[in-house]
């Protein structure tokens, strides 16, 4: 039978299951990354599984998040990771080296293979026909040790692109017309995955950025083919022989297509507070900008670096408007060095940033008050910039360079021309003077794990109970992302690896009395609307809320991963089988909700009791066999130690 890319990879990694959609799925995994501000917790949890050394072909351990040392816990945590790394079989991508998308794709990224990421653009991978998805960090310590990745097999669909981009009209304007068409739960449970003639017309940074923000469209991950233009760029980074072919088949079917002409692509925007919330820039051409900051893991590329460095050559950013740029990694930064066009973003005026994600994750560079920031990046939650009522527009690289000359929201097709950038390469400059090998198997026994005193141990739930009573201590709406229930920022990241410190901040942007309610009452439900849990991958949205006695979140419905976690953890997500239900509880109810166990292993309902009303309303469970079991342990590593 004919298939497509998605089937494909999957086919060829599939230890157990059935490849109908929906049906869990057990993959094999070829590589895994993380990075710092998931990575301390998921070294933890290897640790805590007890497995001496990685067992995939490429584990890659980055410093790219905590990268600011404004106190001794960053820099512990980077000591630890690297020392995890150098006994367990990781290649360490030291502080400077890049963000970790960025420099998986240039040095790692292999078509074909299968690779998970504790951090949730990792689909970025997407860009060179790898099967790349993003995973809480327990996920990716067990595919670390050998174990399988299980997921709900996903559905295709397939974006078939004509034509080609216009000048000036960019690859960030593809994923935002896609966001804008999908919303950002449009892709839960799919592939999207990029076929037709447009494709060819791309170059691998181009889908990279395309891929990488499909995380906001919900998606298991993104695909493109492996083609003549990946081999052309494995071939400049001087990977030629990672290269194989990868395309779908005549004939291959999807679950359903979106034809997308890139011809008839224009500038987009996503306005706060949302990646989906899509409109012309045309349409809000002339509102003053106080910030541009471009980077992050979708549009750092050296090709995204020379379009705004031709743009700004010669030009000086408005007095109102402080602009940042950050490389995507150390291999753009030193080209861009070279070829001379980091002194034309310099002389504009530009505030040069290190090889990290600094303002996507709120680590300094917040704006200032009601500030109006267009950013490269891919999220624009509320409050993510640190600044609360600060408004981050979501542009294309285009874009923001053209708002950082004229101070104010402009189409950059009615800039003057400038001089196009030339797009250097046949070869990358390669430099891999930050990475470090790990120690030799023989040798690993004598290197010592360096321990901060802010890693404090993380919490581990019991075996799930008979009955669960508690308080709905918080409801919220639709759309909650992980940054709603635990932020980041500057301030918090550096206690990524000390869970009691975290809970004082968990859910604050929702209700700042969450964690003393949770610690007066003991045991708390959380009630939500749709797509709860949307964003990062951060297990840290699993695991304070488990801290702080959550013991099942019940909505309308979860983000892939964000339910991943919470079953890792051992916390019940539940699903209103009629959503109507929803409105018939108020947060402070009491809920019941009796058999529990009993229920789950028959595969029987659960009933929810409002002790208030006395109402009874019907949860979904729609859990597999496996995580029916994890749950009944206690989350995944009680059920993995047991089994
Ligand atoms: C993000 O963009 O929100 C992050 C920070 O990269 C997260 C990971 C994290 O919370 O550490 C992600 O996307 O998974
Ligand atoms: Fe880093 Fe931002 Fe990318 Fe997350 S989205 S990996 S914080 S650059």
């Amino acid at each position: 039978m004919p298939r497509n890319i998605t089937q494909k990879i999957i086919a060829e990694h599939l230890i157990s299951g059935d490849m109908t959609p929906g049906s869990e799925i057990q993959l094999r995994i070829d590589q895994t990354l993380t990075q710092d501000a998931t990575g301390t917790m998921a070294y933890l949890e290897f640790e805590a599984i007890g497995q001496p050394r990685v067992q995939t072909e490429l584990s890659v351990a980055y410093i790219d998040h905590n990268t600011l040392q404004t106190g001794f816990e960053n820099a512990d945590d980077h000591r630890f990771i690297q020392s995890c790394a150098k006994k367990r079989g990781l290649v360490f991508s030291r502080p400077g080296n890049g963000i970790c998308h960025q420099v998986h794709l240039e040095r790692f990224g292999i078509p074909g293979k299968t690779l998970i990421g504790s951090d949730s653009h990792t689909p970025t991978g997407g860009g060179l026909g790898m099967l790349a998805m993003g995973a809480g960090g327990l996920d990716v310590a067990v595919a670390m040790g050998g174990g399988a990745y299980c997921i709900p097999m996903p559905k295709v669909t397939l974006i078939k692109l004509t034509g080609k981009l216009e000048p000036r009209v960019s690859a960030k304007d593809v994923i935002l017309e896609v966001l804008r068409r999908l919303s950002v739960k449009g892709g839960v449970g799919r592939v999207m995955e990029y076929g037709g003639d447009g494709v060819a017309s791309l170059s691998v940074p181009e889908r990279a950025t395309i891929s990488n923000m499909g995380a906001e469209l919900g998606a298991t991950t993104s695909i493109f083919p492996s083609d003549k233009i990946t081999y052309k760029f494995l071939m400049a980074q001087g990977r030629s022989d990672d290269w194989r072919e990868i395309t779908a088949d005549e004939g291959a079917e999807y679950d359903d297509v979106v034809e997308l002409d890139l011809a008839a692509l224009e500038p987009l925007v996503a306005l706060p507070h949302m990646p989906d919330n899509v409109k012309p820039v045309a349409e809000i051409a002339g509102l003053p900008v106080d910030q541009v900051c471009i980077g992050s893991c979708t549009n750092s590329s050296l090709q995204d670096m020379l379009k705004v460095a031709a743009i700004l050559k010669g030009k000086k950013i408005h007095p109102r408007v402080s602009l940042t740029v950050s490389p995507g990694s150390m291999q753009v930064y030193s080209m861009l060095a070279k070829n001379g066009a980091l002194a034309d973003i310099i002389a504009a005026g530009a505030r040069v940033l290190e090889c990290a994600c600094g303002p996507c994750i709120g680590m300094g560079q917040s704006p200032g008050s009601g500030a109006v920031s267009l950013r490269t990046f891919n999220r624009n939650f509320e409050g993510r910039s640190g600044t609360a009522d600060a408004g981050v527009y979501l542009v294309s690289p285009e874009t923001a360079a053209a708002a950082a000359i004229t101070g104010v929201v402009t189409d950059p097709r009615e800039l003057a021309s400038y001089e196009a950038p030339v797009l250097l390469s046949a070869a990358f400059l390669r430099n891999d003077n930050l990475l470090v090998q790990p120690e030799p198997l023989e040798t690993a026994d004598s290197v010592e794990i360096l321990y901060g005193p802010n890693i404090k141990p993380f919490p581990v739930a019991d075996a799930l109970p008979e009955t669960l009573r508690a308080a709905a201590v918080l409801k919220v709406g639709d759309n909650i992302t992980t940054d709603h229930i635990m932020p980041a920022g500057a301030k918090i990241l550096p206690y990524r690896s000390n869970i009691p410190f975290l809970s004082q901040f968990c859910f604050r942007q929702c209700d700042e009395n969450f964690a003393e309610n949770c610690k007066a009452t003991g045991a708390a439900f959380v009630v939500g609307g749709t797509n709860y849990g949307q964003g990062s991958s951060r297990e840290h949205a699993a695991l304070v809320p488990l801290y702080l006695g959550v013991k099942a979140v019940i909505t309308k419905s979860f983000a892939r991963i964000h339910k991943a976690n919470l079953i890792n953890a051992g916390i019940l997500p539940l699903t209103f089988a009629d959503e109507a239900d929803y409105d018939k509880i108020e947060q402070g109810d009491e809920l019941e909700i009796a058999n529990v166990r009993e229920n789950l292993q028959n595969g029987g309902t659960l009933l929810l009791l409002n002790r208030r009303t006395g109402e009874k309303f019907p949860l979904l469970t729609d859990f597999t066999e496996r995580q029916t079991a994890i749950l009944l342990a206690g989350g995944l590593l009680p059920y993995t130690k047991n089994s």
